[in-house]
């Protein structure tokens, strides 16, 4: 490793974007990791104009990357979100989006071999435990981002990386519902505390005087709102087993109502703070879970699918998410599809 530049990918994972590093050009020591890190990015700056974060979360991330520890998978991948305008680091959420570039990114860094036309890569998420299986395309021996499949979020079309998960539930909060309860009432808003793979609370947009339709940035110029929505993350984190949430991107913050483009739930996200452009890969999994439990204010809202598939609608369009449950209520598997794209291969310089 040198300060004068550290080796770095830099990849689209859906709809999200950051800088894929191997752990070993990385300090091995925490805090000189995170310091790294955020003068990497150009944080904190809302600009983050002297550093390669796009100054927004969702193009602020890294995923760490090292052959995996464990027998049943092929590669570790630590999850880091970087904020834009604080001097923080955390590792404590998962990331759906970026995961999608981590098959692809762990080829190209040569810590998974191909092995034909398609390679199955089989991820550990160091973040939650927990294994995700991803299908890339591998054709003449290296990774083809070419391909016909279209995510909302994102213009064109590329190859689809099929992301399958076992045993998420409770990722992060231990159980399905942290609380046992189907809806709990927090500043007199009924609110679903749920992980399926990303800690969520789930609530009626109506709750809160609002359609749902809402754009991102009327929901991200709306003060009052935002600072209701925080006063319930605030008290909802240690109720989840989160404890104190203040400094932590988890939980994510729903608000939800009826699906108005033929989807199964209409959703928009403050990914604590910001509003998602479009919606996280496990907090979608998560809310469409959220449908499933009886008594909830998403399953009074949502239109079940008959075949498990979600089309989860947010404010650039629907993603398709695939919940198994068991008619005991336990979940089963879950998954997703994906694109993803290297952008940029080299050295990045910090500040
Ligand atoms: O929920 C943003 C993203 C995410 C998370 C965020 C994600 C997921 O879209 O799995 O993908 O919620 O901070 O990248």
């Amino acid at each position: 490793m040198s300060e004068d530049g550290v080796r770095c990918l830099w990849m689209r994972g859906g709809t999200s974007k950051g800088a894929y590093f191997l752990a070993g050009d990385l300090p091995s020591d925490e805090a000189a990791r995170d310091d790294l890190l955020l003068r990497i990015m150009g944080s904190p700056d809302p600009r983050q104009i002297d550093g390669i974060g796009g100054a927004d979360p969702l193009t602020s991330k890294v995923a760490v990357l090292s052959a995996s520890t464990r027998d049943d998978a092929d590669v570790d991948y630590l999850f880091l979100q970087v904020f834009v305008d604080q001097a923080l680091v955390s590792g404590a959420q998962g990331c759906g989006n970026i995961l999608a570039g981590v098959g692809p990114a762990a080829i190209e860094r040569g810590l998974v071999a191909v092995a034909g036309e398609e390679t199955d890569v089989r991820i550990h998420m160091v973040n939650t435990g927990e294994i995700a299986l991803a299908k890339i395309q591998t054709p003449g021996g290296k990774v083809s981002y070419a391909g016909s499949t279209e995510i909302a979020g994102v213009p064109g079309a590329h190859a689809s990386v099929p992301l399958t998960f076992m045993n998420i539930a409770g990722s992060m909060c231990g159980q399905l519902l942290p609380t046992g309860n189907a809806v709990d009432v927090i500043d007199g808003v009924e609110a679903t505390l749920i992980d399926n793979g990303m800690p969520c609370i789930v609530m009626r947009a109506s709750d809160f005087g609002l359609t749902g339709d809402e754009s991102r940035e009327d929901l991200e110029g709306n003060a009052a709102l935002k600072e209701k929505v925080e006063a319930i993350r605030l008290k909802a984190g240690p109720m989840m087993n989160l404890g104190d949430v203040k400094e932590a991107s988890v939980p994510k913050m729903f608000l939800v109502s009826a699906p108005k483009n033929g989807g199964a739930i209409s959703t928009r996200s403050f990914i604590p703070h910001r509003v998602h452009a479009s919606v996280g890969v496990f907090a979608a999994i998560t809310v469409a879970t959220a449908t499933r439990i009886d008594g909830s204010p998403a399953a009074a809202l949502a239109v079940q699918p008959a075949d498990g598939r979600y089309q989860v609608e947010h404010p650039t369009g629907m993603m398709e998410v695939f919940v198994d449950m068991g008619d005991d209520g336990t979940v089963k598997g879950a998954g997703n599809v994906r694109t993803a794209r290297k952008l940029f291969d080299g050295l990045v310089f910090p500040r």
